[in-house]
């Protein structure tokens, strides 16, 4: 039997590393087959590539970028990560001698395109609950390589907490575990296994009791009411099979908490959540895991395109010429694009900032200041009574 080449490798996981992905071997063959042609006929313009879509969203992936392109004579304009980007703006802008940076068109749009829809729709989860938790869930939806970029672009884009513990090691920052039905298994019922986690677990760490493994949610909730004295939340991961009008349970689990003297302890709801349950339950819930839906969000279709060669408009069909920029009106959030060559307009600030000059990275980029503008620009939807227009299902 022949042996996987990532075995020969002596590699454990089939992953790239990340020498690999810097020297742009993760690349769409056609870039290879495009540096060989115009080598060979020693054509090399010197372009404005400009990163676009057609859709609105959250800007994120941008750190990894810098680091890859670091080092080539090229200069990048950018908007910030968390910034909200309305269709057909660039994004991102890449100026240089084509040649120097062709192959790696394909790992650009993979930071960016995975990392935007992640945070796009952690935004739309996070617009929707309002001031209730959301939790980043869904690592475990994914290639566990991917699993820091998930967690970050999930805090960019809003959410309260991330599960995933590799978050400590790359982010610094704390992440939030419950307890799994597993744990409950172990024991073999439900009071030995709350109580074990009360006993064993920091004090800080606050009591989430899973109520639905055995038996139905409002017994488990009077279990835990009749004999745990700390009850910070109570998880509700109710299996579909048994989700019935989830509404009615949550109540019941709420009446008989509040009538055992524990109105205070908070409903949290995980397994299979998606926006719309987020909307129809963010009452009388108070916290939510999602997985899935965010950490396998659609990914956001950047496309990246030659504007200008040889300070020539260029564009192709479906594009417009010429490096642009994005000035914003911060008051409406509304933008205006113009030529990047054209004056800046009243009232409205230019989006698109210069990151690097000749592979020296001139901004470093931080995911917690990305998250505080990512919720600045949430605040004003809020103020101006924008929500369903970010909400609405594209
Ligand atoms: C998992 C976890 C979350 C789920 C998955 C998130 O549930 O508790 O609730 O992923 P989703 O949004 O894609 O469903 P289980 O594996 O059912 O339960 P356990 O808590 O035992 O891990």
């Amino acid at each position: 039997m022949e042996e996987s080449r990532a075995s020969v490798m002596n590699m454990k996981f089939l992953i790239p590393t990340q020498d690999d992905i810097a020297k742009g071997l993760t690349t769409d063959k056609y870039f290879i087959w495009t540096e060989k042609v115009l080598k060979a006929k020693n054509v090399n313009p010197r372009v404005v590539m400009e990163v676009t879509t057609s859709e609105w969203g959250i800007f994120a992936g941008l750190e990894d970028v810098l680091n890859l392109l670091e080092g080539l004579p090229v200069d990048v304009y950018a908007m910030p990560e968390g910034s909200l980007f309305f269709p057909h703006e660039p994004v991102l802008t890449v100026v240089g001698n084509y040649l120097d940076f062709a192959r790696f068109e394909t790992a650009i749009l993979g930071f960016l395109c995975h990392a935007s829809g992640i945070a796009k729709q952690s935004f739309k989860f996070k617009l929707a609950c309002g001031d209730k938790k959301i939790y980043s869930f869904g690592t475990r939806r994914a290639h566990p390589a991917i699993s820091a970029m998930i967690e970050r672009s999930a805090l960019i884009g809003g959410v309260d907490g991330v599960s995933n513990f590799i978050a400590e090691k790359y982010l610094g920052v704390e992440s939030i575990g419950t307890m799994p039905h597993a744990l409950i298994i172990s024991f073999g019922d439900q009071i030995s296994a709350w109580k074990a986690f009360d006993e064993v677990v920091d004090e800080r760490v606050p009591r989430t009791l899973l109520i639905d493994t055995y038996f139905d949610e409002k017994t488990e909730a009077i279990l835990a009411a009749e004999n745990l004295s700390r009850i910070d939340a109570v998880r509700l991961d109710t299996p579909s099979s048994r989700r019935g009008n989830f509404r009615k349970i949550i109540e019941e689990v709420k009446w008989e908490l509040k009538i055992r003297g524990k109105d205070k302890v908070r409903i949290f709801l995980s397994g299979g959540i998606r926006l719309e349950d987020v909307i129809k339950l963010r009452d009388i819930a108070d916290a939510f895991g999602v997985g899935t839906a965010i950490s396998a969000a659609k990914p956001i279709d950047f496309a990246m395109d030659i504007v200008e060669k040889d300070g020539k408009f260029c564009a192709k069909r479906g594009k417009k010429s010429g490096m642009k920029q994005v000035y914003r009106d911060w008051n409406k959030l509304e933008d205006e694009i113009r030529l990047f060559s054209d004056e800046k307009p009243e009232g409205k600030e230019p989006m698109l900032k210069k990151f690097m000059e000749n592979g020296k990275i001139l901004i470093k980029t931080d995911f917690r200041s990305a998250r505080e503008l990512a919720l600045k620009q949430m605040e004003i939807i809020r103020k101006l009574g924008r929500e369903e227009e970010f909400l609405a299902s594209e």
